[in-house]
């Protein structure tokens, strides 16, 4: 027997025994430190086996590696029995307290305008109206021309247009395009329902305006609608989007779709009526336009203008939102950042 076939027999009755007294995680990898690793005693044993006599080399060698996988799975048998033995006497290394409570999962949140448009559909819905969708991309005819603005109407240059590739349709500046679809559902029967969405204008975009944004709108068409129940119904939204006691006022204004028509401003809540950049300095800001349908859209809807009347409002949800949590520029609502959604309750 060659010195290196001695020592690999010693190596072998050594590791055995030590590898019976190794009895924890670390006890074991401390052991495969000193007899398996790249710098183990087997190793650096094997890297004498030209030492051997030739005639013995391929032999010894073949011991050798018949060790190494002896030990390898004496290892694996150890290690398992280590591991059974921990778990029987409840001492796991690590500590795992399976009493806490779990970690919460960040859940989404809606989006201002989303929960905006939620709350006054709300707000409406006590006050009679069920809430409809219409479409983003409208015809010219339905966003303009049957709402009294033919082509070439001065006024259409309210509405800053995004026209489509596709002549004659559009995307609606706003949501009076509604007012057609709620009518020509409904006539010659009486109506009352609100509608929200996207609205999109070649605008320039600042602090109070955006080039999309969104507007609830509301219709409501039946014999002897008066201007009062306009005003008391939005008096009523105001009273229960604020809270009591929030300053607004009637102004009188121009839409080819409503007569007499008006905006509505609500004091700026930011600057406490002072002037701000906000409010333009002039302590209000617009939230919305209305007023009583035009006979002309009411025949364009299918009513006749001589048995009803009606009234139509659309608000901007982000401008109302902005008032009530005094958010200084509507920029933030499309700016994509969580965090000012999660401000929200
Ligand atoms: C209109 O769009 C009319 N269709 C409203 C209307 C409906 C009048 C029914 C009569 C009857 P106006 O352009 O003023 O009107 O917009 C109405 C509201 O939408 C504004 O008061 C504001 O709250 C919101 N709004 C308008 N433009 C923007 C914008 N660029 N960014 C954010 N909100 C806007």
């Amino acid at each position: 027997m060659s010195d290196l076939e001695q020592e690999l027999s010693a190596l072998r009755t050594a590791a055995e025994q030590s590898l019976q007294s190794a009895d924890s995680a670390d006890a074991l990898k401390e052991w495969h430190r000193t007899y398996l690793s790249r710098t183990g005693a087997l190793t650096t044993a094997l890297r004498r086996l030209k030492e051997v006599p030739a005639d013995r080399r391929a032999e010894v060698g073949r011991v050798a590696n018949e060790l190494k996988t002896i030990l390898e799975t004496a290892l694996h048998a150890r290690e398992t029995a280590v591991e059974q033995e921990a778990d029987r006497a409840g001492s796991v290394d690590v500590n795992v307290d399976v009493t806490l409570p779990g970690r919460p999962l960040p859940i989404g949140h809606l989006h201002p305008s989303t929960a905006a448009i939620q709350e006054i559909y709300r707000i409406f819905h006590g006050l009679g109206f069920s809430a409809y969708e219409a479409p983003e991309v409208e015809t010219d005819r339905i966003n303009f021309e049957l709402l009294n603005m033919p082509a070439g109407h001065p006024a259409r240059d309210m509405w800053d247009t995004f026209y489509t590739t596709t002549p004659g349709l559009v995307l609606r500046t706003h949501t009076s395009s509604f007012q057609m679809h709620a009518m020509w559902q409904t006539a010659p029967a009486p109506v009352r329902v609100v509608s929200a969405g996207k609205c999109f204008r070649y605008e320039e975009v600042t602090a109070r305006s955006e080039f999309m944004f969104h507007q609830l709108e509301g219709v409501a068409v039946g014999p002897g609608i008066t201007f009062a129940d306009l005003k008391s119904v939005l008096l009523e939204f105001a009273n229960q989007f604020f809270g009591p006691g929030q300053k607004m006022r009637f102004r009188k204004s121009y839409f080819p779709f409503t007569e007499p028509s008006v905006e509505v401003d609500v004091a700026c809540t930011l600057c406490k009526g002072a002037g701000c950049h906000l409010c333009k300095q002039t302590g209000w800001l617009e939230v919305l336009g209305a007023g009583m349908v035009h006979p002309t859209v009411l025949k364009n809807g299918g009513y006749d203008p001589t048995k009803v009347s009606g009234f139509a409002f659309g608000m901007g949800p982000e401008r109302l939102t902005m008032l009530k949590y005094q958010i200084d520029d509507i920029r933030y609502f499309f700016s994509n950042d969580v965090r000012f959604a999660e401000r929200f309750p």
